[in-house]
This record gives structure tokens, C-alpha cells and sequence, in this order.
């Protein structure tokens, strides 16, 4: 595979980009080799710089359930722009996108639209305390929520996948309020609310982790959470930014039936383009300003462009019959890979929820940080290289999560199994 354009284009980005990149874990660092630098996406595919395809299982890390360049959403964009790209005031879209997004998640009530994912929950996170007038909070080890200074605590995503110690720049007054349980174990849950009484918050949770690679929640683990946060008048809050939409198409809460008081959405809401939102129970998002005191603002947020994406994006996923499709392929997808894996005789454990999946190089259930990071790490940057030059892109860490689109043909899963089978042999 040539690759002489994306090794060159690294050079000169690491004397401009801390580490040659705008968000660490595409640097590649836990997987070895290099970057590649990427030219445009179509559909299921990846197009380096050096004109190499690549079949997509990152797609943006998550958002893009349509594909790349879907053209209602592009066609979306394109009109879009034609009429402003930012107004700074409020627009008839924003309306249109958050009766879509209700739709999908009857229990946000009302919502405020922000930029990005980390955004959303800050914002949440800040509303939670002002609901309550309490400042501590619940994160679960392996979980990442963005990269707020309280949420940099025990985090997963590229923190966990770089092995880096909490961040420095994080006031240590600040972590202090953040307290870390383990995922899907209630008890280490409850013994922070006896150890802290009425001073907790907020629970947030990925509900199906995907930050530390795919975690589902075992059963009871949501239920727990929704009744110990409501018997200690603590503010439940779903991190949907990755589920939304991926696990099932009213996100995790719909899947499997909790009602959280406020939920976080991201990039996905926006077909890709930078957006976040954060919404739940009325009563609580009354609080924000204008209509309450909690302050949060944003000249971009809910900005033309992205609603419009958004729109035509959701509009597209709302035929019961598309997520049929998503979850037929991401289920043979799911078979084919442990058929391979067994042909070869590498032990892995697999784990999906709708359309996000993770191969752990592991003989251990993964459940919680604890079980992940006994992942063989090195054996699966060897079978990413191996996919890679087979065409196929996975993320680039044992900790991520994987995802399909629409345009994941059968004839595009075959092809990903012939690499998958081939990679399983040699890593
Ligand atoms: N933290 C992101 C995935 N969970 C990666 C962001 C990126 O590199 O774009």
C-alpha cells in the first residue's frame, strides 16, 4: 500500500499540530504506524490522500448512520449555506430539528442546542448542580464525557487508549467533586451516596459504554442507577452522545426502557457536522437561562448548516425498515467476525448493542474498565495494521467502538470478513 502522501503530509502537520493532529487518538499512537490523511469519504468508504479505499468502521466516530456525503444531507448543507451560514439569532430549523429529535426521545421534553458533545454535558453537568444546589458528581471509570476539567477524571476514549494519569491542567479542586464508581456495579454506586449523603448531583452514564471500547450494561445496572438516583433526589444523566440513535433508534433510554432527567446528544444529531445538545425533564431545563438563572450561551449553536444536516440526516433513519437493515448487518457482521476469529483460533470477546460494536483480544467477559484493559493490546494493533492494508478502517485503539451505516452493503461486509479472516491468521 502507498502511503507516501499521508507519511509526508505527517511531517509537516507535526510542526504545526501538537503531535501532528487535532484530537489524539487519530495520531495512531496505540497502534503504531501512521496516520493516514484523509481526502474525502463516500458512502462506506475512506479515501487517503495517497487515493487508497478503505471500507469505514469509524464513520466520524459514530454520527454518520447515512454514510459519508449522503447527498439529501449534502444537498441539505449546500442549501443551507446559499442562505447564511450563521445567523446569531434564533431560526425556524432549530424548531424543526428539536421536534425531530423528540420524536425519537420522548423524554426530552426541551432542549438547548450547543456545539459539540462536551459541550452538552458540561452544560448539563452545570444544570444538574443548579437543580439541586449540590456540586459532587458520579462518572464511571472507563467512561469519557468529553474533555471538561471535571469530567477528565478516571476517563476513557484516548485517555485510557494513551494510558495517560488524569490530565494535568485539571484543578485538583475541581476533581474532587468528582467521584468514580465502577461501571455495571451498583454497589460501588451506593457506597458513594452512604459515603456522601445529599450531596451528589448527578449520575452520569454512557449507557452502553463505547468510549472504553463497547460495554453493554448488565441487567439491572440502568434500573439501579434510575432508583438510587431517584431515592437520593440525584439528577439521572444519559451520555447518549455515542448511543443516540446507534443502539437503537430512541438511543439506549429507549432500548431499554429508563427514563433519564436530562440526556446529551451529539455530532449525530447534526448529521455529522458540530453539534451537541442537552435536554430532559421540563422542569429542569426551565432552570437555564433565559428562562431560569443557569447560564450557558453560544453564538453557534443550533446554527443553520448543522440543523439543516440534522434534519435531513434524521429524516432519513426514521423508517422503521432502515433500522431493520442496521441491525441485520451489524449482526452478520457480528457472526462473520467470531466465525474468524474461532477459524483462526485467536480468542476474542465480542460485544454489540445495535449498530456499535468492539473486538476485545480477550479471554476475560469485558463488563467494566477492569475486564477491558486486560485486552491484549498489542495483538490488536497488529490486526488493525492487518485490516488496514486489507482496506479496512477500523479505529485506531482497543478502547473505541466500531459502527456501520445504511451503506454497509452485504457485498461490503464480505469483503470486510475476507480481511478479517486473513488478519486473524497472521496477528
Ligand atoms: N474521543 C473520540 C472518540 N471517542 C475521538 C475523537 C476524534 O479523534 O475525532
Amino acid at each position: 500500500m502507498n502511503i507516501t502522501k499521508s507519511i509526508s503530509l505527517f511531517q509537516e502537520a507535526q510542526t504545526v499540530f501538537p503531535g501532528g493532529v487535532n484530537s489524539p487518538v487519530r495520531a495512531f499512537r496505540a497502534v503504531g504506524g501512521q496516520p493516514l490523511f484523509i481526502q474525502r469519504g463516500e458512502g462506506a468508504y475512506l479515501f487517503d490522500a495517497d487515493g487508497n479505499r478503505y471500507i469505514d468502521y469509524v464513520l466520524s466516530w459514530g454520527p454518520l448512520i447515512t454514510g459519508h456525503a449522503h447527498p439529501d444531507v449534502v444537498k441539505a448543507i449546500q442549501e443551507a449555506a446559499l442562505m447564511g451560514t450563521s445567523y446569531g439569532a434564533p431560526s425556524p430549523l432549530e424548531i424543526e430539528l428539536a421536534k425531530s429529535i423528540m420524536d425519537f426521545m420522548p423524554n426530552i421534553e426541551m432542549i438547548r442546542f450547543v456545539n459539540s458533545g462536551t459541550e452538552a454535558t458540561m452544560s448539563a453537568l452545570r444544570l444538574a448542580r443548579a437543580y439541586t444546589r449540590r456540586e459532587k458528581i458520579i462518572k464511571f471509570d472507563g467512561c469519557y464525557h468529553g474533555h471538561a476539567d471535571m469530567l477528565l477524571v478516571q476517563a476513557g476514549s484516548g485517555v485510557a487508549t494513551l494510558g495517560l494519569p488524569d490530565s494535568p491542567g485539571v484543578p485538583s479542586t475541581v476533581a474532587a467533586d468528582t467521584l468514580v464508581a465502577n461501571f455495571n456495579d451498583l454497589e460501588s454506586v451506593e457506597a458513594l451516596f452512604k459515603k456522601w449523603p445529599d450531596q451528589i448531583a448527578a449520575v452520569i452514564v454512557e449507557p452502553v459504554a463505547g468510549n472504553m471500547g463497547v460495554v453493554p450494561p448488565l441487567p439491572g445496572f440502568l434500573e439501579g442507577l434510575r432508583s438510587l438516583t431517584t431515592q437520593h433526589g440525584t439528577v439521572l444523566i444519559f451520555d447518549e452522545v455515542m448511543t443516540g440513535f446507534r443502539v437503537h433508534k430512541g438511543g439506549a433510554q429507549t432500548l431499554y426502557n429508563i427514563k433519564p432527567d436530562l440526556t446529551t446528544l451529539g455530532k449525530v444529531i447534526g448529521g455529522g457536522l458540530p453539534v451537541g445538545a442537552y435536554g430532559g425533564r421540563r422542569e429542569i431545563m426551565q432552570l437555564v437561562a433565559p428562562a431560569g438563572p443557569m447560564y450557558q450561551a453560544g453564538t453557534l449553536s443550533g446554527n443553520p448548516l448543522a440543523m439543516s444536516a440534522g434534519i435531513a440526516a434524521l429524516s432519513l433513519i426514521r423508517e422503521e425498515k432502515c433500522w431493520e437493515k442496521l441491525e441485520q448487518a451489524a449482526g452478520r457482521l457480528e457472526a462473520g467476525i467470531g466465525e474468524a476469529a474461532k477459524r483462526a483460533g485467536v480468542p476474542i470477546q465480542q460485544t454489540r448493542v445495535g449498530t456499535m460494536f468492539t473486538t476485545f483480544f480477550s479471554e476475560t467477559k469485558p463488563v467494566d474498565w477492569n475486564t477491558v484493559k486486560a485486552a491484549d493490546k498489542i495483538q490488536f494493533g497488529k490486526f488493525f495494521q492487518k485490516m488496514l492494508e486489507n482496506g479496512v478502517y477500523l479505529a485506531p485503539s482497543q478502547f473505541e467502538a466500531g459502527f456501520i451505516s445504511i451503506l454497509h452493503t452485504d457485498e461490503i461486509i464480505e469483503k470486510t470478513l475476507e480481511a478479517a479472516m486473513e488478519a486473524f491468521r497472521t496477528c
